[in-house]
């Protein structure tokens, strides 16, 4: 095993927790909208199932906001998303696909209502403020757009409830799924919603003010003890068999909604004004050739960087295998994958050759569990 590390600078962004998570056992990092954020902590198998049992702390800060405020800030939300966010409330997140003019992926953030005339664009890992920008300036919007100083906490797990009523009391277990509001901490007020990249359930604190957050930070760990808390990271095997797709991974700019699963969050009958909608009414009537898919691999490890292709019984191109792991849960590697007409349907099988080994595989819908 080859011993290396990323080598930091000001072009990779730390965040105001990672000296914490440094002296907690952080051993891996990615690096996200140019920030670090940690990918492990020790072995991912032993966190998966600490997460599906307890709760852990995250530092999520690499989830960026895009705040888009001013009196164009709706129109300009509007045309990013495909998503129609006429009915959409203050208080309320929002998990909405990005989309080009072409109608393919941009970013799949979550995006924040704050005030009919502030949002914020929980981004994953793209450009998506030179976007907004870009789309400002060319319809001379009235909007001003910049990234705060918000750094994100999610406490994930099923013992994250008992803990965050521990710190904020009863009223925070009666936030709904993707709802907000916003709760004291020793006479700071903190944004925090019910969402998180897991299925684990929970929270996530979105800091303002770095210096209460940081203090909130260790609290949750001194009196966390009674519900094993303990650091964590997205968690790529628990994402996976939940199916959470991640950008830049599972898809991106050369993929569409549909192609994705995203239909859900596509909405062409509706008057909202959008990039792409005509775009996306023909691909949406010509219908896809292929789609992100669920596999399970006849093999204990992998290891991709990169993508790779999965061919078929009889030697064809089937798809292309996008982000995997070995599950505890499934006993074997299970992944995402692209895979093409007219193999995307559960139980089609096929195979994947990897470091001159042959695995039988077979597909799966999403998601795993
Ligand atoms: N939280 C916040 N910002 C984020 C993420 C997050 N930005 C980057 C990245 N994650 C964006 N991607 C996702 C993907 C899935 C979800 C959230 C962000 C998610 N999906 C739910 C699901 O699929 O069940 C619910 C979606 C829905 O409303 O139906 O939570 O995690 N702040």
């Amino acid at each position: 095993m080859k011993n290396y590390s990323i080598a930091k600078s000001r072009r990779i962004r730390s965040t105001p927790y990672t000296s914490r998570i440094e002296k907690q056992g952080v051993t891996a990092y990615t690096v996200y909208n140019h920030m670090l954020l940690p990918a492990a902590f020790g072995s991912i198998e032993e966190s998966c199932e600490h997460l599906k049992k307890n709760v852990q702390i995250w530092d999520v800060a690499a989830e960026r906001q895009v705040q888009i405020s001013g009196p164009d800030s709706g129109k300009l939300v509007q045309l990013m998303t495909c998503r129609d966010l006429s009915k959409s409330k203050i208080g309320r997140c929002y998990y909405c696909p990005l989309i080009d003019d072409n109608g393919n992926l941009v970013n799949d953030p979550v995006i924040l209502k704050l005030a009919e005339d502030k949002w914020w664009i929980s981004i994953a890992d793209s450009d998506v403020i030179f976007f907004a920008k870009g789309l400002a300036a060319g319809n001379q919007f009235n909007v001003k757009i910049f990234e705060p100083e918000v750094d994100i906490i999610a406490i994930q797990g099923p013992k994250s409830f008992d803990l965050m009523e521990k710190v904020f009391g009863k009223t925070i277990k009666e936030l709904k799924f993707f709802g907000f509001d916003y709760f004291d901490y020793k006479g700071v007020e903190h944004l925090i919603a019910r969402s998180g990249w897991s299925k684990q359930g929970g929270f996530e604190v979105y800091v303002e003010n770095t210096e209460s957050g940081l203090d909130l930070y260790d609290y949750f760990f001194q009196i966390g003890q009674e519900f094993n808390v303990k650091p964590g990271c997205p968690n790529l095997i628990e994402r996976i068999e939940s199916g959470l797709l991640s950008y830049g991974n599972d898809f991106d700019n050369n993929d569409n909604p549909f192609e994705c699963g995203f239909d859900k969050y596509v909405n062409l009958d509706t008057d909202a004004v959008f990039l792409g909608k005509e775009k996306l009414k023909k691909i949406e009537s010509e219908g896809v050739k292929r789609k992100l898919m669920g596999v399970h691999i006849e093999t204990n490890y992998i290891s991709l960087t990169g993508s790779l292709d999965i061919m078929s019984d009889d030697g064809k191109i089937m798809g292309n295998l996008r982000s995997a792991c070995y599950s505890p849960y499934f006993k074997k590697v299970i992944g995402i994958a692209m895979i093409n007409e007219p193999f995307c349907k559960a139980s089609e099988t096929g195979k994947l050759e990897i470091e001159g080994k042959i695995f039988a595989l077979k597909v799966c819908d999403l998601p795993f569990i």
